[in-house]
């Protein structure tokens, strides 16, 4: 055998709780049912495809909120692919702790966890030896790459969950340069974590495929997994695979001209059309002194035409600052005060912040409170 084909994921976040997206009931069960859909046609491609090996590099599941339900869905999914070996790392969100369905669950006999107990595994049918870089909780395993020492006579697989390249923030999240996992003689490295795409890393060697489903706003575009091939001491075969059927979009909407919620709302209607989209929605531009727009009313207004909108205001009052700024008393007083430090902003997030102040000064001046965008009093 010199020769294995496979399918490649990671990070699916199986029962997430989605607790973002909690202001619109149902949502985040939706989700959490999507993610769980998606795995499943990926299940079924594997199931007409045959692969010899599917590797899942860590954050399978969420380990604080998977259900048992779940693992012995996904299980019963993977007794149902015999032919293939199903090969599974934990990752930081599923670390290999002692309460871990990895470790108490009984999975089916076509399915290896590699972690603390056990770090590689040969399949001698196809000679090939996968070996396991996963999480424990609090730390990652990367120290363990140093007493890996594939035979290179092999088909030599690492399933790795970790930052490849990148670097280090607060936390060490297994971080290794690309060089290190090229020169440990692999002929393919199954990498997880990130949740963006990342292909041919270390010369076409290390594949990072990102979550199957998005996750968040930070995770745009279309999502999947990778099928390849790979040999002894060759460069491995590899497609990416889009699965995924909801996506994360952020889009700017100018109210220039509009004067109520409603006007903002039909307006937006017609930008934020995709059935399985949530939206990002910025409003920028100028509006009438007058109107305030109301996030959760804009929010709720779309919720029933799309998926999920989230709304951020960025947007600025038009006022006619020259005729204020004139006037005798408290007002003339705040305005010419207000605007003295605008010309003065060392920054445009300074310059924003400081047009609210004005534009929030006035509503106080004016009705003797402010009305917040969530509806409340101040
Ligand atoms: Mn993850």
């Amino acid at each position: 055998m010199n020769k294995i084909s496979f399918f490649h994921c990671a990070d699916t976040h199986l029962d997430s709780p989605f607790s973002s997206l909690s202001s619109k009931p149902g949502l985040p069960a939706l989700r959490r049912r999507q993610l769980l859909d998606t795995f499943m046609k990926m299940i079924d491609l594997a199931k007409s495809e045959k692969p010899d090996f599917l590797f899942i590099a860590g954050d399978l599941f969420e380990h604080e909120y998977a259900r048992l339900a779940t693992i012995s869905a996904i299980d019963s999914a993977f007794a149902a692919i015999p032919g293939t070996r199903v090969v599974m790392i934990a990752g930081n969100h599923d670390p290999e702790a002692a309460d871990s369905f990895y470790l108490t669950y009984k999975w089916s006999p076509n399915v290896y966890f590699l972690g603390e107990s056990q770090e590689s595994i040969f399949f001698e049918d196809k000679n090939t030896e996968v070996f396991g870089l996963g999480w424990g909780p609090g730390y990652g395993q990367k120290d363990r790459l140093e007493t890996m020492v594939p035979d290179r006579g092999r088909i030599n697989i690492l399933l790795f969950h970790g930052d490849i390249d990148l670097d280090i923030g607060v936390r060490d999240y297994n971080s290794v340069p690309a060089a290190v996992l090229k020169a440990g003689g692999f002929d393919y490295v199954a990498a997880g974590h990130n949740h963006r795409l990342r292909e041919s890393m270390g010369n076409g060697l290390i594949f990072n495929p990102g979550s199957l489903e998005p996750l968040g706003f930070d995770e745009p575009g279309k999502h999947g997994y990778f099928t390849g091939e790979a040999g002894v001491s060759q460069a491995p075969v590899v497609k990416f695979m889009e699965i995924s059927r909801t996506m994360y979009e952020t889009l700017e909407f100018d109210i220039t001209g509009l004067s109520s919620d409603n006007e903002v709302i039909e307006g937006l209607k017609n930008k934020a059309s995709g059935t399985d989209v949530l939206y990002r929605i910025i409003l920028r531009g100028k509006r009438p002194v007058d109107y305030y727009p109301s996030v959760s009313l804009l929010e709720s207004g779309l919720a029933k035409s799309i998926l999920f909108a989230r709304i951020v205001d960025e947007s600025s009052a038009d006022i006619a600052l020259e005729d204020l700024s004139v006037m005798k008393g408290l007002k003339g007083a705040f305005v010419r005060n207000i605007l003295g430090k605008i010309e003065k902003a060392g920054s445009d997030d300074e310059r924003i912040l400081l047009e609210k102040a004005l534009h929030y000064g006035l509503e106080a001046i004016d009705n003797g409170k402010i009305e917040t965008a969530g509806g409340e009093i101040l």
